[in-house]
């Protein structure tokens, strides 16, 4: 027999809301997982949510042939903006097919290795601002690393240069997009029956659409109008063939990608840095480490292409901030119909029973924290438990940062390259130190989470030594 799946008493009609903090709610999410255990419902929306934190549960659920991905809560809403993009597809949607065909080799490897020469240039005017800023002044880290993750997709994916270093205020591209992501945020977590009556944020929210589409149709534009054989993510939408079907991307599947890539392109790799510079600056042997080996691989010359593949330490210490601080901390799925076609379908070895298609939320900063897998000290900062060797070891599905499967991070080599570039310029050409020495992490939950009010002071390194 299956026992019920455990979980708080909700309210009649607020259900469990009050149990999660909209500001944090993977804290909360992981406080709740230390009192029911390894499955939890939670209702939220009226609807019966399930939430699992063990590797073990991750395991099972990471089968494509028994789970998939659903989009649900925020992604949801999302659809409004950029309707069936790669990151907001439903299972099965047919431009998801194309659009994942024709781009996979165009975030490959190869691919990748040809945007080097733009992610540098834009790296390098962060270098100069926080140079010329001098040791005094005080950075906004997360600000600045948005600026830059920012640029840096913008000019690989649209060849546009929002030129984010040079202005207070965000292109406004950038302002449409937060104003998307923030109300798509909102209206999950409101009635459809609120957001009705809120015309003015409908208003908003119909024009920040009409604004992206706007700016992306216009670069589609003048691309064709003008066409080059540069192999960037522009090129490759618009010239790429499916090998299965020989289709290729509609003009609005174009036009939803391209702001797919924004949305997915900057702030979780923006959240990837900060929170590695303060791993790093709260662990001095670590900082020690990662700066030695870039000085002993790169030197005081120029960062080329050839060294990104160089720097293990530093890939360890990425993979480890991944690791306590998924910076896209959830991921969604559901259980498919089983073999006989039955919606109820039985999850840890028949201990319990679930509905096909009813929402699974995997809590990725617990289940990056299962003493299961990475024994007692599962909070410590230790990069090297990842370096390549334990890394490949780990148990499948152990450290899922990116998702899963064929749903899983188009862009994780796009986010690698640009991670360990910054990192390596930066260490090279700086020391830094936390602007309030007792600083406290706390984190800032929108889509993605960030370090909360951090901000440290960078000193050029030919100033010390
Ligand atoms: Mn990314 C999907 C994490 C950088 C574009 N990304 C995902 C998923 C996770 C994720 C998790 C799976 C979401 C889900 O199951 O609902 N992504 C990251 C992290 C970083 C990141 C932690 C940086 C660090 N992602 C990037 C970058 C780009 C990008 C950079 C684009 C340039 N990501 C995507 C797209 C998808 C995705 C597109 C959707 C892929 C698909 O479903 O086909």
């Amino acid at each position: 027999m299956a026992e019920p799946i455990p979980g708080p008493p909700g309210l009649p009609l607020l259900g469990n809301l009050n149990d999660i903090d909209p500001g944090d709610s993977m804290s909360s999410l992981s406080r709740l997982a230390d009192t029911y255990g390894p499955i939890f419902k939670l209702n939220l929306g009226g609807e019966d949510k399930l939430f699992i934190s063990t590797h073990e549960l991750m395991n099972e659920v990471c089968d494509e042939k028994r789970f998939s991905k659903t989009v649900s809560g925020p992604l949801a809403q999302i659809r409004n903006g950029v309707e069936d993009g790669l990151f907001t597809a439903y299972p099965g949607e047919h431009n998801w097919e194309i659009a994942h065909r024709v781009l996979m080799p165009a975030f490959g490897p190869i691919s990748i290795r040809g945007m080097f020469d733009e992610m540098h240039d834009i790296a390098s005017q962060l270098v100069i601002k926080w140079a010329r800023f001098g040791p005094k002044e005080k950075i906004n880290v997360t600000d600045d690393f948005t600026r830059l993750t920012l640029d840096s997709i913008a000019l690989c994916a649209m060849d546009t240069r929002f030129n984010s270093f040079y202005h207070e205020d965000m292109h406004p591209f950038v302002d449409a997009m937060v104003g998307l992501l923030q109300e798509s945020g909102a209206r999950a977590r409101r009635p459809a029956v609120a957001t009705y009556f809120m015309r003015s944020a409908q208003q908003k929210y119909d024009a920040d659409i009409a604004l992206l589409k706007q700016v992306a149709k216009e670069v589609v534009a003048e691309r064709k109008a003008n066409p080059n054989d540069k192999k960037d993510l522009l090129n490759a939408m618009i010239k790429g063939r499916d090998p299965k079907t020989g289709e290729g991307l509609t003009e609005a599947s174009i036009l939803n990608n391209m702001i797919t890539f924004l949305i997915a392109g900057h702030e979780t790799t923006s959240g990837l840095l900060s929170f590695l510079f303060y791993n790093l600056i709260k662990h001095p042997a670590a900082y020690q480490a990662a700066q030695r080996q870039v000085d002993e691989v790169v030197g005081r010359g120029p960062i080329k292409v050839d060294h990104m593949s160089k720097l293990p330490y530093i890939e360890a210490c990425l993979r480890e901030t991944l690791r306590l601080t998924p910076t896209a901390p959830a991921i969604t799925v559901q259980a498919l119909p089983d073999a006989s076609g039955s919606n109820t379908v039985s999850i840890a070895g028949g201990k319990y029973e679930i509905k096909a298609g009813q929402p699974i939320i995997c809590i990725l900063p617990k289940i990056h924290r299962d003493p299961a897998v990475y024994g007692d000290d599962t909070e410590s900062f230790t990069p090297e438990r990842m370096l390549d060797e334990p890394f490949s070891k780990l148990p499948n599905n152990s450290w899922k940062p990116f998702g899963n499967g064929m749903r899983g991070c188009i862009g994780r080599p796009f986010a690698w390259q640009e991670a360990i570039l910054t990192t390596a310029m930066l260490l090279q050409q700086f020391n830094f130190r936390f602007d309030d020495p007792s600083y406290q992490l706390h984190i800032k939950q929108t889509l993605t989470i960030k370090p909360k009010d951090f901000f440290m002071h960078a000193t050029l390194r030919e100033n010390v030594d």
